[in-house]
């Protein structure tokens, strides 16, 4: 797996701080990611992000975008496997000379250590500090796939590849600790401890801002990144972890006639959406969508198939506005596709929009096929 090709040279003005945000599917990494830029933005510094998925159009492109930060999208396939696309996109930002860069790699990738914190220190440690590398966990996660307390819908192999984010993080993140009492959130930080004793367990909350200071310190200081390299990784288990997700990216056009109610219309395609999901007895990994209308936006967040989505945002009643819509369910994709399609129609209908679909992608990522791969850590 180990190419000998030397990737392209890169420049930069001054040093610049990589901060790598993994984590599974809908922990809160682009939350998280956009809670930090914030932050380092009021401290005066500039920052450029990197964004990343197996297909264009992506919902978080549009949220970052949000923060008037150079943004780059990575699009067709993981950081890991597409790891010349991530130093194109980095050069790209690097010609806005920021102080931090920021990227967010694709929720259902592992072996992020071996396969890009390593290479990028190994190969642009001259220009690069990089920061550890923190894995964000969603507490609801952790209990059904980690300590086993809640019944999932996902097989095994996705829950090896939630395990492996765990074992190769520098810095685990117990994200949205807003959702759990303080003794449930004591409970679960001593339970990763005892799975993961070496290394720094974080409570935080990337939406209400708790935990986000004492990590950023931790994140611009000098601990080491890619320590944990995975001794032990088997690709088979983990491309099939992968494949048993629908990945879903679509975008379409609704014209009202002449208005149709865009509040109205979201409600009806999120319900839509997970009746059918789980008709299926499917589970939800992360399903979203965005709706813009002018300079407005409504957005939809389900990160498990039968729990309360979440809006953000407010859009009333508009001429015509876009849908992105991105989902990943463990359904097969042409399913997917199919319930995306019905679901997205009837809604139309609901409101007497007319829905046309400007595109449509929905597979299954391929099996992980990373060009580098480093067996030790390279020094700091
Ligand atoms: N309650 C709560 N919700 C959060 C928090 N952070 C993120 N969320 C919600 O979790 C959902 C997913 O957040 P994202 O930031 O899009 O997650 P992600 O990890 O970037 O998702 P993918 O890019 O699809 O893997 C959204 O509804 C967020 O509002 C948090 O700290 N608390
Ligand atoms: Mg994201």
């Amino acid at each position: 797996m180990v190419e000998v090709i030397k990737p392209k040279d890169l420049h930069a003005q001054k040093t610049v701080r990589v901060i790598f945000t993994g984590g599974f599917l809908g922990a809160g990494k682009t939350t998280a990611l956009g809670a930090i830029a914030h932050r380092l933005l009021k401290q005066g510094l500039t920052v450029g992000l990197v964004t990343n998925d197996q297909a264009a159009n992506l919902v978080d492109t549009a949220i970052v975008k949000e923060l008037g930060v150079p943004v780059a999208e990575i699009a067709g396939g993981c950081f890991c496997c597409k790891f010349n696309d991530l130093v194109d996109a980095t050069e790209e930002i690097l010609a806005k000379n920021p102080d931090v860069l920021l990227g967010e790699p694709v929720g259902s990738c592992t072996d992020l250590a071996a396969t890009v914190v390593n290479p990028i220190k190994l190969f642009y440690g001259d220009i690069f500090l990089v920061a550890p590398f923190s894995v964000l966990v969603d507490p609801q996660r952790v209990s059904e796939l980690v300590l086993k307390e809640t019944p999932t819908r996902f097989p095994e192999e996705v829950a090896y590849i939630f395990q492996k984010q765990l074992e190769e993080a520098d810095i685990i993140v117990l994200n949205k600790v807003d959702t759990l009492t303080q003794e449930e959130a004591e409970r679960m930080v001593k339970a990763l401890k005892e799975l993961q004793p070496n290394k720094p367990i974080l409570k935080v909350s990337a939406l209400r801002g708790d935990g986000v200071e004492e990590w950023l310190q931790m994140l611009m200081g000098d601990a080491p990144a890619g320590s944990h390299i995975l001794q032990e990784i088997d690709y088979d288990t983990y491309a099939k972890g992968e494949a048993v997700l629908g990945w879903l990216n679509a975008t379409i056009r609704l014209t009202g006639s002449p208005e149709f109610d865009a509040s109205q219309f979201s409600k009806a395609l999120m319900s839509e959406l997970q009746n059918s999901i789980n008709a299926h007895n499917a589970e939800v990994a992360h399903l979203k969508f965005l709706l813009t209308s002018g300079n407005q936006m409504l957005r939809a967040h389900l990160t498990k198939a039968d729990a309360k989505p979440n809006f953000v945002g407010e859009l009333g009643k508009v001429k015509e506005a876009t849908l992105v819509l991105n989902a990943r369910v463990a359904i097969s994709p042409e399913v997917l596709g199919g319930l995306a399609t019905q679901a997205v129609l009837k809604a139309a209908k609901a409101v007497d929009a007319e829905a046309e679909i400007l595109s449509l992608q929905s597979f299954s990522p391929p099996y992980p096929r990373p060009p580098y791969r480093l067996n030790q850590p390279v020094a700091d």
